[in-house]
């Protein structure tokens, strides 16, 4: 009941802040001041709707499930949520219970974090420092959810690399860096 009453509040934090896609200036965080990173998890869409990180800097992830059912947020590029959507679309139809383990190979593991209607999970976590220009090569970072059905769903936003200026980096290919257009969501294949 208290995470539920701290997923109101947070709410209304993020709404003050000017709304999703806003890119207020960036401090990038250090290992002794992380910055916190708030991603709100909803049924079925993600605050904000582009999340800003700096290659190398020091976030606290902070995600908060603000929706009813389970959601996860997985930071990679679509090798990384091609291989959570084909791991986890095995998992459908299971009986409630438990949420069935799932795994990937570690090469397109990326980083996933899975938070229960109501939770909110913090993870301290450094930007890898090449993560920019891995992204350019690889059509860019998203992060996504692929409880299955979610990303279909549209639960899916891109990651926008900043430099310390809050200026975005080119990634090239991938989501656009102004619109947030994503690339097609068939992550399956
Ligand atoms: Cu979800």
């Amino acid at each position: 009941m208290v995470r539920l009453a701290g997923a109101g509040l947070l709410l209304a934090v993020v709404a003050g802040c000017g709304g999703p896609g806003t890119t207020p200036p960036i401090t990038p965080g250090t290992s002794a001041h992380p910055r916190a990173v708030i991603i709100v998890l909803k049924d079925y869409s993600y605050i904000p709707a582009v999340v800003d990180l700096v290659p190398g800097e020091s976030v606290t992830l902070q995600v908060l499930n603000g929706g009813l059912v389970i959601h996860e947020a997985v930071f990679g590029g679509m090798d990384v949520q091609g291989a959570w959507e084909a791991a986890e679309a095995a998992t459908t139809g299971a009986p409630p219970g438990p949420t069935p383990q799932v795994s990937v190979a570690p090469e397109v593991a990326g980083l996933r974090i899975v938070v229960r209607s109501g939770e909110r999970v913090d993870l301290p976590w450094t930007v890898p420092v090449d993560a920019a220009t891995t992204a350019a090569r690889k059509g860019g970072w998203l992060v996504g959810c692929h409880i299955p059905g979610h990303w279909a769903a549209g639960m899916v936003v891109p990651v926008r690399f900043v430099g310390p200026d809050g200026r975005p980096l080119p990634t090239g290919g991938g989501p656009d860096p102004t619109t947030g257009a994503l690339p097609a969501a068939s992550a399956a294949s």
